[in-house]
């Protein structure tokens, strides 16, 4: 995998690794590439076109998503600055590091968003309040 352009929170565009052959594509992906030990994989679909999600912060936890189908846009925001980027290809993978503001929406109706994650679930890892996200990042 390799890095792209400049996000906020250091989060990187990742191109992930395609096995072709006439058979159709395959794409590994391994603790060693991901950056971190794989904990949790979960995906997001059915996805209304007019949905917004996400709306939160990790304090810790690392993760990539990866549209395997379809198309999203990701808006990231690290307290001091924002971008929005459109994943749209299953060789495609965006890191969303910790503290970084995150909202998914624009999903195509085919779009199965599969996120790749450093922990198990755990509720007390979210910062959903945005004006408490903004005082902890300032605090960093
Ligand atoms: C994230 C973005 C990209 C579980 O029970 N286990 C899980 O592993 C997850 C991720 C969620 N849930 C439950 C918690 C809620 O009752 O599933 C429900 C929907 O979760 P949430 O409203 O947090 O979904 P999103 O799409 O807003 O956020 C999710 C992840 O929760 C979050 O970590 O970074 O996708």
């Amino acid at each position: 995998m390799d890095e792209q352009l400049h996000l906020p929170g250091s989060c990187r565009l990742l191109r992930l690794p395609v096995r072709g052959d006439e058979r159709g594509k395959l794409i590994p992906i391994e603790a060693a590439d991901a950056g971190f030990d794989i904990e949790r994989v979960y995906y997001i679909y059915g996805t209304p076109a007019d949905a917004e999600r996400g709306f939160h912060a990790h304090k810790e936890l690392r993760q990539i998503a990866i549209a395997v189908s379809g198309t999203c846009s990701i808006e990231l925001d690290d307290g001091r600055e924002k971008a929005s980027v459109t994943i749209d290809h299953p060789s495609v993978g965006l890191t969303i590091e910790p503290m970084v503001w995150h909202v998914m929406r624009d999903f195509s109706e085919d779009c199965v968003l599969l996120l790749i994650a450093s922990a198990a679930y755990d509720e007390a890892d979210y910062i959903r309040d945005y004006e408490r996200f903004l005082a902890v990042a300032a605090e960093a």
